[in-house]
């Protein structure tokens, strides 16, 4: 290793959260201490779900609390149970959900160049028990959604999508958010766009999102009247604030993410031993939220150890794969068929800082640490 590249003084985390107008934001917290109205389906989380619905042209968004609460939500809204196939390359959140809402999780494996469900792998788990398949938008990639609609319509199950990452992106076709019968977004601070924590269930169907109004505000229709059960996952309006400000400058955060991807494109041009994951194939808009890098030759952990030697405090998501997270890895059922890309991935992947408190100058300081420890 060289001594000449330099550490950083203070850290460089993945997930530093993007901010954006935050006069905006002060303004509209001194509103709500004006109101006296901090949660319950307040005038803030009202305007974010008219303004997020309108910007992705999708009939209806649910405010949650969190990205994992409007997957509950959505799982136990579309009464699913039995079998629901799922990616383990993703969060863990994304198959608790579908255990804690009392369906089985059955893992697929994921193509390897896209890191999404391989639809062949998904087509060959679908038994008389599966009542779903979830898919992921991993790093924001949309996934194969036709051929999983395909799959889903020949054999009479939902569709749904995780799309916790992928914000702001669009298909060739059309935003994500308005696929299957619903999508999910996570919000939490680490996100593309963030309302420190909170979520949003998107759908067009009118009945299902009026079912989930009702699930995520403990099933009541009128102030004595609880006709559904239901669970607590309201967004309170302080986040709601910070949502509608951070819409103001979501065109600044792509343009700070698709200046980081291109300076880290440039940077591994060429350099072997790594690759650098494509977000957004042609036709589709990413939002460039995760760069992730594949490293080879099982190098990927001394590399991490490296960043974290200089401050850069990089992360493997999400190793090991959810089949090897309890309570899944117990429990063989789960997993009926060997997931060799998932876990060929998970030894590679690592993921590296963007976003708008990282500079082109700090990528320049990033990759020559990876190129000094590749090297
Ligand atoms: N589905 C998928 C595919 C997901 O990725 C997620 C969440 C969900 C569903 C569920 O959505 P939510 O219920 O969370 O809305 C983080 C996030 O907590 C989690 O939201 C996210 N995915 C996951 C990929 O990352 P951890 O366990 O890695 O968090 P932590 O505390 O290690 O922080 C991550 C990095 O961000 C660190 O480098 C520190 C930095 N950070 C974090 C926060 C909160 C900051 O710099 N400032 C901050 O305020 O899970």
């Amino acid at each position: 290793m060289r001594d000449d590249v330099p550490s950083f003084s203070a850290p460089l985390h993945v997930g530093r959260p993007n901010v954006g107008d935050t006069e905006a934001f002060h303004d509209m917290v001194a509103d709500m201490f004006d109101r006296r109205w901090f949660t319950n389906d307040g005038p803030f989380v009202q305007q974010l779900e008219r303004e997020i619905a309108e910007r992705l042209g999708v009939g209806n968004i649910v405010a949650t609390v969190n990205g994992t609460s409007a997957l509950e939500l959505l799982i136990q809204g579309l009464e699913l149970h039995g079998e629901i196939i799922v990616p383990s390359f993703t969060f863990v959140a994304t198959v608790h959900a579908v255990e804690r809402s009392g369906a089985r999780p059955v893992f697929a494996d994921i193509d390897p160049l896209t890191h999404t469900l391989d639809p062949d792998s998904v087509r060959a788990l679908v038994t008389p028990d599966t009542s779903a398949i979830l898919a992921v938008h991993l790093w924001g990639r949309p996934a194969a959604i036709r051929e999983l609609q395909d799959i889903a319509d020949e054999h009479g199950v939902a569709l749904i999508f995780d799309a916790a990452h992928a914000f702001s992106v669009r298909t060739p076709h059309a935003p994500i958010g308005s696929h299957g019968r619903a999508e999910i977004f996570s919000f939490h601070a680490t996100k593309f766009f963030n309302t420190f924590e909170g979520g949003a269930v998107a759908t067009d169907d009118d009945a299902l999102a009026a079912k989930l109004r009702l699930m995520r505000n403990f099933g009541f229709a009128g102030m004595d009247s609880v006709i559904h059960l239901g669970t607590n996952a309201k967004m309170p309006e302080v986040c709601a604030a910070m949502g509608l400000a951070n819409l103001r400058s979501i065109g600044d955060f792509l343009i700070a993410n698709e200046r980081n991807y291109g300076a880290y494109a440039k940077a591994f041009d060429g350099m072997t031993g790594i690759r650098l994951h494509d977000v957004a194939p042609p036709g589709v808009q990413g939002n460039y939220q995760y760069v992730v890098v594949l490293v080879a030759d099982g190098r990927r952990d001394s590399v991490l150890d490296e960043l974290r030697r200089h401050n850069v405090l990089a992360r493997r998501y999400f190793w090991p794969g959810c089949h090897r997270m309890e309570p899944y890895s117990s429990r063989r059922a789960a997993m009926p068929v060997p997931l060799p890309a998932t876990e060929s991935v998970a030894e590679q992947v690592l993921v590296l800082p963007t976003g708008t408190s990282i500079s082109v100058a700090d990528i320049d300081v990033i990759s020559a640490i990876i190129g000094d420890a590749l090297s």
